[in-house]
């Protein structure tokens, strides 16, 4: 195999592995056989993750779960989904870690250790409830370009870590502080190192938020790698891209921050609603802040079978962005006719919920069981579609699952 073709299969990263060490018998290899060293790494063990995930990019890693994994009330590494925009840090080093508060408005900029925000700031936990602005972009019509993902780009960790707030406080900010924006250790997929991966940030109102966490913990460890090691933003019921992961910096901003991905028709949809397939002006787009009210079925998994005259008890989460999910209803009858389901309060703001039914079907054959959740404005989630945007953000429609009852 010649130079040139190791060279258009493997990206620069694992050629400098064999600058350190030539091949030997290179000469040798049979044409067409990718040596071990070259070939892609299997995700699922790379990232403790259940076989039954879906990988839906490699360049950079994107994996979604299915609404039957996502039963736990508390989600476990194996079944979170990863959203990646640039590359995942590499020979990270936690003893020279810093996080770096500056912006143009910060009265003291300053640098932290790990060890630093762990010590000297109060420690909280709570579960917070992640899901990516574009989960269920998949169903939107005409398509949206981007991760197609489907239901399963949702999460609820048990996170612990410190107060954005109080590093935020211990740094002191200016009155014409408005937003904060983040930067991660990621790389850019083409390498650049001027280049962000991806920098996005929230309003100080969110920021100041008690449950808002620079977090170090997930479900009581050190958070995986994929999920943003050794510090990370955690900023629950808004769109997951706020959740800064390998968090070097925080900027106190006296403007919205303009860093990649705050632009454009990035996690923005139109201000106003349009036709589907209708073109929008970047300046006719607003920020996606609070993710709207929401619902998944994750017992059973879609498509099993019942004997007549048995009842299916059916189990799901349920989550509202900044506010709480006030009642879950499930119809059988395609939306027809509605029944209430048991409804738990969360654990703590922003956590997601749980509800419950049971299920009676009056006779055999095919049915689908659609839950439908609403927030405590009354907003209720669509039955089919919420309204179309360009990027394919905020798919909130009613979750459902087949049943064939025999
Ligand atoms: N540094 C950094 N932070 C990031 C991202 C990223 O690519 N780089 N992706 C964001 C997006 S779009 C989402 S949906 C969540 C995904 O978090 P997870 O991979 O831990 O589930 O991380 C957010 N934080
Ligand atoms: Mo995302």
């Amino acid at each position: 195999m010649k130079r040139r073709d190791f060279t258009k299969k493997v990206g620069i990263g694992s050629l400098s592995t064999l600058l350190v060490s030539d091949i030997v018998y290179k000469e040798l290899i049979p044409n067409g056989y990718v040596p071990l060293i070259f070939q892609e790494p299997d995700p699922f063990k790379l990232f403790h993750k259940d076989p039954g995930m879906v990988v839906l990019n490699n360049k950079p890693w994107n994996m979604e779960a299915r609404a039957h994994l996502l039963n736990d009330d508390i989600t476990p590494n194996k079944y979170m989904f990863i959203r990646n925009n640039g590359i995942i840090p590499e020979n990270l080093d936690v003893q020279k870690w810093r996080l770096v508060i500056d912006g143009e408005s910060v009265k003291r900029p300053k640098s932290y250790t790990i060890n630093d925000l762990k010590t000297n700031f109060r420690h909280y936990t709570y579960q917070l409830t992640l899901e990516c602005g574009g989960n269920g972009r998949s169903e939107f019509d005409p398509p949206a370009k981007g991760n197609q993902w489907t239901v399963g780009a949702v999460s609820c960790a048990n996170w612990t870590g410190i107060r954005l707030r109080d590093v935020l406080e211990d740094v002191g900010y200016t009155n014409d502080a408005v937003y904060i924006g983040y930067h991660g250790a990621d790389m850019h997929l083409s390498r650049n190192p001027n280049k962000a991966a991806i920098s996005r940030g929230c309003p100080m109102a969110k920021a100041l938020q008690e449950e808002t966490l620079l977090a170090f913990k997930m479900n009581d460890k050190d958070i995986p790698l994929a999920h943003g090691y050794p510090l990370r933003l955690v900023a629950g019921g808004w769109p997951a891209s706020v959740s800064g992961k390998w968090l070097k910096g925080i900027s106190i901003r006296n403007k919205v921050h303009d860093g990649e991905k705050m632009g454009g028709s990035s996690y923005r949809i139109p201000c106003e609603a349009v036709a589907p397939g209708e073109k929008v002006f970047t300046e006719d787009m607003c920020i996606i802040e609070s993710m709207p009210v929401k619902s998944l079925i994750t017992a059973p998994k879609s498509g099993g079978m019942l004997l007549q005259g048995k009842s299916l008890d059916i189990r799901g989460h349920a989550w509202a962005g900044e506010l709480e999910v006030a009642k879950v209803t499930y119809s059988i009858d395609f939306g027809s006719s509605w029944k209430e389901c048991t409804l738990e309060k969360p654990v703590n703001r922003l956590a997601w919920q749980h509800f419950s039914a049971i299920v009676d079907f009056p006779k055999k054959g095919y049915y689908e069981i659609w839950a439908r959740a609403e927030d405590t404005h009354g907003n209720k989630q669509p039955m089919v579609l919420p309204g179309w945007n360009p990027k394919g953000y905020l798919n909130n429609a009613c979750h459902r699952i087949a049943v064939k009852v025999v």
